[in-house]
């Protein structure tokens, strides 16, 4: 019997290596191996922001590690964390069984992503609820962490440093438009009543409140839609900005606000894809910095995963 409450933190996975590229694309598609175009694409994809070194891993360590300093200032002694992937190794089973082993008899769960959809969070819990009960293990969920306080506060401080940092690089070009964005999903989470995009428009009009963007200064648009037949959610940022430019806007600040670290669907799809783009049609983009460490945003986590204990 172990007395600390165990945190099972949660994130996406990444590869170890680009020799585990196919496997860890086989587990996102359900155990179907992608056709060798599907796997040469990702791995050229990967080779591009990488060259062998996988960042989302490095960071999703950072923040657990981050989390658990958090804690144990706030509440000495009470919490351990534990890591838990979607797609690679420590999976998020592995890290259920690594508590059962340890004795961890209540837990409680958080995803390294603030917004909930039955796809994406409430599948990570899904998973974490059917180890937990199989072991024993008590667990409480924080669904959602999207209107934190602090999370805001971090976000509106790089938006407001990225618009310093565009109009250096635009050479104060205008209009400029700040683009919060987020990961699409299939269209037909809309006939399920999630809400996803509700919290990420929510989210989105809290930080421009906060950075003293205008309404007419900012719109929300979807990025690094699923390579599947099905209607994804849309628009896309490359169709976002083709408007854009339509409409004269010189310099776009993209605030990928669905994402907490730097990895593969900001370095490659915002930083290489969208900025050559962009580029091309003769718009200035730049990015916000993302979280990772960031210790408003290990606050937020910390203070979500303590009342979210408390309410049991
Ligand atoms: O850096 C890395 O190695 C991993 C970057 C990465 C993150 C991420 C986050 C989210 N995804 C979400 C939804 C989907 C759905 C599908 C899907 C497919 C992929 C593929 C890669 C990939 N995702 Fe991802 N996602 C990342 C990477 N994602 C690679 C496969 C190739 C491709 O389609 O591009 C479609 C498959 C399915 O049906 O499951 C849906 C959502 C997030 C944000 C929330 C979270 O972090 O969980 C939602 C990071």
């Amino acid at each position: 019997m172990n007395n600390k409450t165990g945190v099972l933190v949660m994130s996406y996975g990444t590869p170890q290596s680009l020799d585990d590229v196919e496997a860890y694309y086989t587990h996102i598609r359900r155990g179907h191996p992608p056709t060798e175009e599907q796997l040469k694409e990702l791995t050229d994809r990967y080779e591009a922001i990488v060259g062998g070194v996988f960042p989302l891993r490095e960071n999703t360590n950072g923040q657990v590690a981050g989390l658990q300093d958090k804690l144990e200032q706030l509440a000495p002694g009470r919490y351990v964390c534990y890591q838990g992937l979607k797609h690679a190794a420590p999976y998020i089973e592995d890290g259920v069984e690594q508590m059962a082993k340890d004795g961890i008899k209540e837990a409680v769960g958080i995803v390294l992503a603030p917004h909930y959809s039955v796809m994406s969070v409430g599948s990570y819990i899904k998973r974490a609820e059917a180890k937990a009960e199989e072991l024993g293990i008590k667990m409480s969920f924080v669904k959602e962490y999207h209107l934190h306080p602090k999370l805001l506060k971090a976000l509106s401080e790089r938006v407001t440093d990225g618009l310093q940092r565009l109009a250096v690089s635009s050479n104060n070009a205008q209009p400029v438009k700040v683009l919060f964005s987020a990961h699409s999903l299939p269209e037909k989470i809309r006939e399920l009543n999630d809400p996803y995009e509700e919290q990420l428009l929510a989210t989105s009009a809290e930080v421009a409140k906060l950075s003293n963007v205008d309404e007419a200064t900012w719109q929300f648009t979807w990025q690094s839609a699923g390579r599947t037949r099905e209607p994804w959610l849309g628009p896309d940022i490359l169709d976002t900005l083709q408007t854009l430019a339509g409409e004269g806007v010189k310099a776009v600040l993209v605030a990928p606000v669905g994402f907490v670290s730097d990895h593969l669907e900001v370095l490659y799809d915002l930083d290489l894809e969208a900025k050559q783009a962009a580029s091309e049609i003769g718009i200035t983009l730049e990015r916000i910095t993302m979280l990772n460490k960031d210790p408003l945003y290990m606050e937020t986590l910390a203070e979500s995963v303590i009342s979210a204990g408390s309410l049991e």
